[in-house]
This record gives C-alpha cells, structure tokens and sequence, in this order.
C-alpha cells in the first residue's frame, strides 16, 4: 500500500557517473538522493533511509539534474502493457488507418479492452532525454502521449508518470496481426521524468504533446485530458491481471487521445516532449 506521507509527491531514479543508481524525491527546484535504489519499496512505505545528497535540477518540469547525476527512467518495469483505443481520437484514427476498421470500431464500446505487451525488462525503454526512435522498415512512425500507471504486487495502483507508446501507423494498419511488430522495437517506449503519487485517482491529467522539428520549430501541438478517456484505470487494471501474474512495478499505458495530422510521421532530428500537468515533461529527441 502506498504511504500517506508520499501522496502528491515526485520520485525519480538517477545514475551517478560511477554507476550507482539511486532513488531520489523532487524537493522544489532540487532532487534529494536517497540511499536506497528502490524507488518501489519506498512506493510502498519502506522507509527511504537518509538523504545523501541534494542536486539542482535544470527545470521544475524536466529534472535533469547536475552532473555527474543523469536521470533514469523512474521505474525499471519488469513488464510494460499498453491499452489501446480508449479515446474516439484514437478509435477514429485505427478506423481511418485499417482496413480491419470494424475492429477497432467494435474494441472501443465492447466490455473487454484492447490490451497488449510493448516491452519487458525495460530492454526497448528509453528515459528522459534519451532517443526514441522509427523502425527502419516503417514510413508512417508517431508519438502515443499516454498516462502511465506503475502497478504493484496485485496489480495495486502505485503511482503514474508520462508514456510514449511510440508506433507505427503503417504496420498496424496494414494488418492487426502485425501490432506486435508496430509497437516493439528498440526505443518504442519512452518513460518519465518523475514518478508522481496522486493524492485522488480520479481526478483528470491533462496531458500535452509538442512535436518539434530540427531547428527547434513546433511542428505539432495538442492537448488532452485522461477525462476523455472512454475507461476506467481500475476497468483496465482489473482486465490486466485477470489470470495474469503481473510482477511487482509493471507499467500500463492507458492509451492515447492525440494524434497527429495523417501525413506527419516521426523523422530523425525531431523532438517530442509531453508535459502532464503535476508529473513533469519528457522530453526525448528522434534517433
Ligand atoms: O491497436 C491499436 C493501438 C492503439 C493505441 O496504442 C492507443 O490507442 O493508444
Ligand atoms: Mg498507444
């Protein structure tokens, strides 16, 4: 269970120079290093020991601290899933995209969810400020801005963070058996910058997407809310374990409201940032 001391705080994962990797909490424009490298086992009430250091960071929002500290993802998620079609923006982009439209039409009124595997031990994750990336063999890539729930032991809700589910759009259209193939690959996931534990669950983030291209000029914005959202998180945690083991600091990305315009797609030299109001902005450049 998740301490009441930590409701409404921020927690981040850090690597120093020498290669410890270290817990910290977000204490106003600094991070305060913990001893301990669990950021879960202080999720959920271990006490976090004493604070070994404190570091600026470059922005409140971004966290990246001083050297010789680099931020992590903040969560070293043994499992990643992801929900798709949970917004009409997101079913209406599927149906456009596929000739199996029916599919994705049907996904979001019926009871059970679409829900899939995008990574495991981290292996395809990428952290703040580090490259996501387009497959090769794809020519329409796009960012998934998507709220991200860490879950426990039992699938307990632990705390959120920002998701890209990073995908490509002309593999899964071109066939719903190919989804695995859109979905996972090295650097189709980006998680970060900061774990937050929300003092209500159900309220709504509002979540922005800013794609930016080389020399820095916005290409793409938009904003929406997990209010849209057409489920529930506990709907999608609850058909997430069902009969399925779930190790200890999972990750679900509850799916995506904003999609860019349909001839944009992700190109090296761009960069994409999401900001959720309360957790932060992750930002990572295209590789
Ligand atoms: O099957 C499509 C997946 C859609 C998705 O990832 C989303 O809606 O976020
Ligand atoms: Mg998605």
């Amino acid at each position: 269970m998740v301490s009441e001391q930590i409701v409404g705080r921020r927690f981040v994962r850090v690597r120093h120079v020498d290669g410890r990797v270290r817990a910290g909490v977000v204490a106003d424009d600094a991070l305060a290093i913990l001893e301990t490298d669990d950021v879960l086992a202080v999720l959920t009430g271990a006490d976090p020991g004493t604070v070994i250091q404190r570091v600026a960071v470059d922005d409140p929002e971004t966290l990246v601290p001083a050297e010789p500290w680099t931020l992590l993802a903040p969560v070293s998620a043994p499992e990643t899933w992801a929900a798709g079609v949970t917004y009409e923006r997101s079913r209406d982009a599927r149906v456009l995209e596929s000739d199996a439209a029916v599919f994705y039409d049907r996904v979001y009124d019926a009871p059970r969810p679409e829900l899939f595997f995008k990574d495991a031990a981290g292996r395809r994750t990428v952290g703040q400020g580090e490259p996501i990336a387009v497959r090769t063999d794809a020519v329409w890539s796009v960012p998934e801005p998507e709220l991200a729930v860490v879950l426990g032991d039992g699938g307990e809700p632990l705390a959120v963070t920002i998701g890209n589910d990073v995908s490509a759009r002309d593999i899964e259209g071109a066939n719903p058996l190919y989804l695995p193939q859109a979905k996972i690959y090295a650097g189709a996931c980006a998680l970060g910058p900061a774990l937050l534990v929300p003092s209500d669950w159900t309220a709504p983030f509002e979540i922005e997407l800013r794609i930016l291209g080389a020399d820095r000029e916005l290409l793409f914005s938009g904003r929406t809310s997990t209010g849209r959202m057409r489920r529930t998180i506990p709907e999608l945690i609850e058909f997430l374990v069902r009969d399925n083991p779930l190790p200890a600091g999972s990750v679900l990305l509850t799916g995506t409201g904003l999609v860019p315009p349909d001839d944009f797609t992700l190109v090296p030299g761009q960069a994409v940032e999401i900001a959720i109001a309360g957790i932060g902005v992750l930002r990572n450049p295209v590789g």
